[in-house]
């Protein structure tokens, strides 16, 4: 088997990566570890920045993102029993995000690159990229063998493409969080229109959606808390705490559908090329959730690379020699984002009354400064998208 570009991963970015190429006449193939069902079916992201949006839509792949995805023009911030909206119609006009699962974005590009004609193989084990420092790299997987000119490592933070690199070739950068997200799925409607992202003694907390019927939401727990010392009652009783104001606020309770567990991790891996194999998404860069960039990240990066792969089929390899550096650059703004926001919302074990001052004159700040609050809006609607 032949094709011009290898993915592996039918997540995000692999996906989209076959669709970007499959409209530019690239021929490539997908090999997924998983079945379609579980990928169609893990919850993940929530958040889409507008350049991702707009992304989709120039790829066509945003008709029901459009009719059952909500479009926020801002999101709440809470500390010490009060509530502050930050408004991204005034602050940043024109960009807004868009609150649509990420299971969905994922079922709809699934749907599109095998309507064009790529195939996506499911389930496979045992894949494995060779050659990688030559012109003639390819992947094996399941006894068969794939060549092609270009690798794309889309396989997420466990994957094996980034592994296959040989030692010392790439540097890491890394820092860890003593603590998790316990992510709550629940049958009941949202209790606000917008996103809550809320500061708090015990912890902090996040209320979300994902539809009228479904609510979403995050709290802040020990990094090897585990889901038996976190009975619903527990979970209902903290969320209803940690997002309380004055006056008050009534939080709706409802069925869990689902939990997970998410350790709080940035990691930065560098360059993202080695040789023929090329990383994009969370093989090469995690961030945690709280600045909701991970897929919106992964967007990026896959923009450039299709662009930069169609510019070398067409003599230029102008682009496929800068795309580290090119995606490095919105990469580590994305990891300052993260961690200023992790850092402003959680607590930590070592804060003493000074450090608890702190990071409250700091939110009183982002909240009352026109400029600070803009820091934050366009952030997180997201700066707009590199070019070649
Ligand atoms: P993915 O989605 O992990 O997809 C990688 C795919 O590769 C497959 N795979 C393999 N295939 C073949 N062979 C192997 N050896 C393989 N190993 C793995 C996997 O099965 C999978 O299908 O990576 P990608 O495409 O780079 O996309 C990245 C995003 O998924 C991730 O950054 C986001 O989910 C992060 N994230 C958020 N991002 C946002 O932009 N906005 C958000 O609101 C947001 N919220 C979140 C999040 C991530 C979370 N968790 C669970 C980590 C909230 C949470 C709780
Ligand atoms: C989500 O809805 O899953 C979500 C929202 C905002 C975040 C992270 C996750 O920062």
């Amino acid at each position: 088997m032949r094709v011009q570009v290898g993915i592996v991963g039918a997540g995000p970015a692999g996906l989209l990566l076959a669709r970007l190429l499959g409209l530019r006449g690239i021929e490539c193939a997908v090999l997924e570890l998983r079945s379609r069902a579980h990928c169609e079916s893990r919850v993940r992201a929530g958040v889409l920045e507008q350049g991702t949006v707009d992304t989709l839509d120039d790829v066509g792949v945003s008709r029901r993102l459009h009719a059952e995805g909500q479009r926020h023009e801002g999101i709440e911030l809470r500390f010490g029993g009060g509530r502050h909206r930050i408004a991204f119609e005034s602050l940043v006009p024109g960009r807004a995000i868009t609150v649509y699962g990420q299971q969905e974005v994922v079922k709809d590009l699934n749907a599109a690159v095998l309507a064009q004609g790529t195939p996506i193989h499911f389930g496979v084990t045992d894949v494995q990229p060779h050659a990688i420092d030559t012109d003639h790299p390819y992947l094996t997987f399941d006894g068969q063998r794939l060549d092609c000119d270009f690798i794309a490592g889309c396989d997420g933070s466990h994957g094996i493409c980034r592994p296959s690199i040989p030692d010392g070739s790439l540097d890491y950068f890394v820092r860890d969080y003593p603590f998790a997200w316990l992510g709550v799925l629940a049958a009941v409607a949202p209790s606000a229109r917008e996103l809550i992202y809320s500061q708090h003694d015990n912890g902090f907390a996040l209320h979300s959606m994902r539809s009228s019927t479904v609510s979403r939401f995050y709290l802040q727990v020990a990094r090897d808390a585990d889901r038996s010392q976190w009975p619903d009652t527990r979970i209902w009783e903290e969320l209803a705490r940690r997002l309380e104001t004055v006056p008050g606020f009534t939080l709706r309770a409802g069925p869990i559908i689902s939990t997970d567990l998410t350790p709080m991790r940035s990691l930065v891996a560098e360059p993202m090329r080695h040789g023929r194999l090329f990383l994009a998404g969370d093989a090469a860069h995690i961030v945690p959730p709280t600045g909701a960039k991970g897929l919106n990240l992964a967007v990026a990066d896959v923009r450039l690379l299709a662009d930069a792969i169609a510019d070398w089929y067409a003599g230029d390899p102008t682009g496929v020699d800068t795309y580290s550096r090119r995606c490095l650059r919105r990469v580590w703004r994305a990891q300052h984002f993260s961690w200023w926001l992790t850092t402003l919302l959680h607590t930590f074990d070592t804060d003493d009354s000074y450090a608890r001052r702190l990071r409250t004159a700091h939110l009183d700040y982002v909240v009352s400064s026109t400029a600070a609050a803009t820091t934050l809006a366009e952030n997180y609607v997201g700066l707009p998208l590199p070019t070649r």
